[in-house]
């Protein structure tokens, strides 16, 4: 196999649902990442970042899935490293957009730092998991969990969920409490996806599948990666939007 082939492979069967889910994961990533570059004009000047890192999230993911699309259709087997060197540019841009929307309420550095480190955990754990040790995924995952864990205990219950409880804006608490719900049931998708690893729990289900032609797992990457990246900055769009409109009303 070739890098030109990887790169520009547009062979697509009928049957390959995968296949589909990664075409479709890069269309849609590139078109969401236009719609946040395109609408950051039209918001107040505070909330600019906020979108920025909103198009660059769905903008980092649309190139990976543009190599991951052409890895699954040259070789038929699932395009772990780019996945994994995507998830560690993209969860941490998620942290970040946790800190700017509470960063008026007063959110400090040690906020986003514990949330970065949960995140590097829950990631190299997964990572050793898929590739490099695989016959002890199962360890691995309870590991990452961990990483998982620290994140959904800062934001239910540690300084960020009191920063939001303080903090006088609608739009922000509104929409913060959408922006966790993402990180706790959409993010669940995931490890629910890596259970169905071979030796891991929920394989049991996909027994049958044969991986180099049907990935479960990369399905449920691929569902879990549009709507926690997709929806997850249109909840920051929404508050961007309200928080603006707010601002204007007060002016007025
Ligand atoms: C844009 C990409 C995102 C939001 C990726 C999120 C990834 C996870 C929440 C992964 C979590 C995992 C576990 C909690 C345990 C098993 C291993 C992982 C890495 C799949």
């Amino acid at each position: 196999m070739n890098t030109f082939n990887i790169l520009l492979n547009g062979n697509l069967q009928a049957g390959d649902y995968i296949g589909f889910t990664f075409f479709t994961g890069y269309m849609s990533m590139l078109a969401a990442s236009v719609f946040f570059f395109v609408e950051r004009g039209q918001v107040s000047d505070k909330w600019k970042t906020s979108l920025t890192i909103s198009g660059l999230i769905t903008f980092i993911a649309a190139v990976h899935y543009f190599y991951m699309r052409g890895i699954w259709l040259e070789t038929g087997t699932s395009p772990t490293q780019f996945r994994y060197i995507d998830w560690t540019l993209t969860v941490p841009l998620m942290c970040v957009e946790y800190f700017l929307i509470l960063k008026p309420a007063g959110a400090k550095g040690g906020m986003l730092v514990r949330l970065l480190a949960g995140s590097i955990l829950m990631l190299v754990a997964g990572y050793i998991g898929e590739a490099v040790s695989v016959e002890s995924n199962v360890m691995w995952g309870i590991i990452s969990t961990i990483g998982w864990a620290v994140i959904i205990y800062e934001i239910y219950m540690g300084e960020a969920s009191k920063l939001v409880a303080s903090s006088n804006n609608a739009a922000v608490t509104e929409g913060y409490k959408v922006m966790r719900w993402f990180t706790l049931v959409g993010w669940a998708i995931y490890p629910i996806g890596y259970c169905m690893l071979p030796g891991n729990i929920l394989h049991g289900l996909v027994e049958g599948a044969d991986f180099t032609k049907s990935s479960p797992v990369d399905l449920a990457y691929n569902i879990a990666d549009a709507i926690n990246k997709i929806g997850f900055g249109l909840v920051v769009y929404t508050i961007a939007k309200n928080a603006t409109a707010a601002d204007k009303a007060k002016l007025a």
